[in-house]
């Protein structure tokens, strides 16, 4: 009796171990890199691209991780999605790497940097 009672206990914690991976691994999967950059040899431009380095225009919704190359003190890098949403990845003055994992909704989205604005910013579209 007692010993029926261990072997199912611990083909239980194999099944649940084993859910546990597999929901990890599709985590993985479905976690796609994007690449943002601004002030890159202090151009005035602001880019976001995908693993293959194609400017992005369109992306299925789910989450991405963002890293985001600030390379100069002159520029930033911001988010302006739908419904109000909105992320400040980097500040003017900073400059530097940072990581973002952020799940996009369908919508239109905007990158730009806020201190140029009007022509420093690119478009894309969430479906
Ligand atoms: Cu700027």
């Amino acid at each position: 009796m007692e010993r029926k009672t261990a072997v199912r206990a611990s083909v239980a914690v194999v099944v649940l171990a084993s859910a546990l991976a597999a929901s990890a691994a599709a985590q993985t999967r479905s976690t796609q890199k994007l690449v943002g950059a601004t002030g890159k040899n202090e151009a005035f431009k602001i880019t976001l691209t995908n693993a293959s380095g194609k400017l992005v225009k369109t992306l299925k919704a789910g989450t991405y991780t963002f890293v985001i190359h600030d390379y100069s003190a002159g520029h930033n890098y911001e988010l302006d999605g739908p419904h109000g949403k909105s992320w400040t990845f980097t500040t003017v003055p900073f400059i530097g790497v940072k990581k973002f994992t952020i799940t996009l909704k369908a919508g239109k989205y905007k990158a730009y940097c806020k201190v140029h604005e009007s022509f420093m910013f690119q478009h894309f579209t969430v479906t």
